[in-house]
């Protein structure tokens, strides 16, 4: 199927001309989308695997399925992510995990230095994109027990401390060398899987590790450092240290990012609500777009209610500079490929269509009281066709469209992932 440039500047034409009847303008709305970018994770390459070879994934996070093609090296994830940028359109960044270093056996988590993703800072000048960094607290020995920042033996708590700083400095070169601030993430597993009769103690040695961590001022023109609290995970049902009071107090406190994770608060609780709250007393935040499945299953970001309420709240607050994207999910079931195109699509569609919401209409209406009209305008602005303005952003960006980029994945797989034993 292919849908010539005609039909798609003839349908933008048309749509301009609906929106502006609802005052808003189209091209203004294009032109903002093309100023965001999405962090595109590299652990959906693989399932979370990474480079070590160390053994099965752990820290109460899970890939499930066994679609053939995954990257198992350097190389096929590089090129992998490097096709399906292709895909996605506008200019990106790519997160990083620790455990994708490039350094080999020579060194352990705690020792890692940038050298040790030097390819990845070459091919990311080379491809134009920008990194963020992760520290990697999962699928290693000392994270075994279940403890990695809060373990009561000092000296696997030093190992952890070790490697998130070594993070920061790796994250710093990331910065220096790409041009634009690393957005350095931390989570940590850590917690039990029944009742705990002692939470104090925990939380008070994760306490003490983080001030070690972050001891050290470092430029937010190089590193910003974000913490990411959880609820619960697998192993860790009963009692998470890093959980949402520790990190927002601790982030106020250091003068950290929080990371939302929209798969990391109870089910009925909404992300979206916590950003104005946060944002009144913090600067900056970072979300983790993802898709809870009755539970923190990591399910690929679609276009649903949750993604757009988030994005229609940086739209009415006008925060979208104050907001860092970053997909996170892990399916392991489908195409990897498409998995991540679907996922940053969706997310981007998701802006797009609340960069073109009639918000100053909707928020006239609550103003004046009337909500019924309020009410009225947002199921209106549900069939305005940002379908079409959404083609256009793909004309303008070089990008596939919505119904062509799946093309390219099945080309790829037949020519190179199928050949992955
Ligand atoms: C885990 C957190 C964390 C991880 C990645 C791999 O629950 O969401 O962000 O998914 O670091
Ligand atoms: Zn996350």
């Amino acid at each position: 199927m292919r849908i010539s440039n005609d039909t798609v500047l003839d349908n933008y034409a048309k749509a301009k001309t609906i929106f502006s009847a609802y005052g808003v303008d189209a091209d203004a709305a294009l032109k903002k989308l093309a100023a965001r970018s999405i962090s595109l994770h590299c652990w959906q390459g693989d399932d979370v695997a990474g480079f070590e070879h160390a053994g099965a994934l752990d820290g109460g996070i899970a890939a499930t399925g066994n679609y053939p093609g995954k990257a198992r090296n350097w190389d096929e994830l590089k090129k992998d992510l490097t096709t399906a940028l292709t895909l996605i359109p506008g200019s990106h960044r790519v997160n990083v995990h620790a455990i994708y270093s490039n350094g080999g056996k020579r060194t352990d988590r705690d020792t890692l230095t940038a050298d040790d993703f030097r390819p990845w800072i070459d091919w990311a000048k080379e491809q134009n994109v920008k990194l963020d960094f992760n520290g990697s607290f999962f699928s290693h020995p000392n994270a075994a027990d279940g403890r990695t920042l809060s373990h009561p033996d000092k000296r696997k708590r030093q190992f952890w401390i070790d490697h998130a700083i070594a993070c920061r400095n790796i994250a710093e070169t990331f910065g220096k060398e790409l041009k634009s601030p690393s957005v350095l993430n931390l989570w940590i597993p850590d917690g039990s899987k029944d009742i705990p009769a002692d939470r104090y103690s925990p939380r008070s040695i994760l306490k003490d590790s983080l001030d070690t961590v972050y001891a050290k001022q470092m430029d937010t023109k190089y590193v910003k450092d974000a913490v990411e609290c959880k609820l619960f995970g697998i192993g860790s049902e009963s009692f998470v240290v890093g959980s949402h009071e520790f990190y927002m107090a601790y982030a106020m406190q250091k003068k950290l990012m929080l990371c939302f994770d929209m798969g990391h608060f109870h089910p009925t609780e909404s992300v979206a609500d916590k950003i104005s709250s946060i944002l009144l007393f913090m600067p900056e935040l970072l979300l983790h777009v993802s898709r809870g499945v009755r539970w923190d299953s990591d399910h690929v970001v679609v276009l649903n209610d949750d993604v757009r309420a988030l994005c229609e709240e940086l739209e009415r607050g006008k925060a979208w500079d104050r907001v860092h994207f970053a997909l996170d999910y892990f399916d392991a079931s489908i195409n990897r490929l498409a998995a991540w195109v679907i996922g940053a699509r969706a997310s981007l569609k998701a802006m797009l269509i609340a960069m073109l919401e009639p918000s100053a209409l909707i928020q006239n209406a609550e103003t004046s009281g009337d909500y019924a009209e309020r009410l009225a305008l947002m199921e209106a602005a549900k069939t305005l066709p940002f379908g079409a303005v959404w083609d256009k952003y793909c004309l303008d960006q070089k990008t596939p469209l919505e119904h062509e980029w799946f093309d390219t994945v099945k080309k790829y797989e037949a020519d190179v992932l199928s050949k992955r034993s």
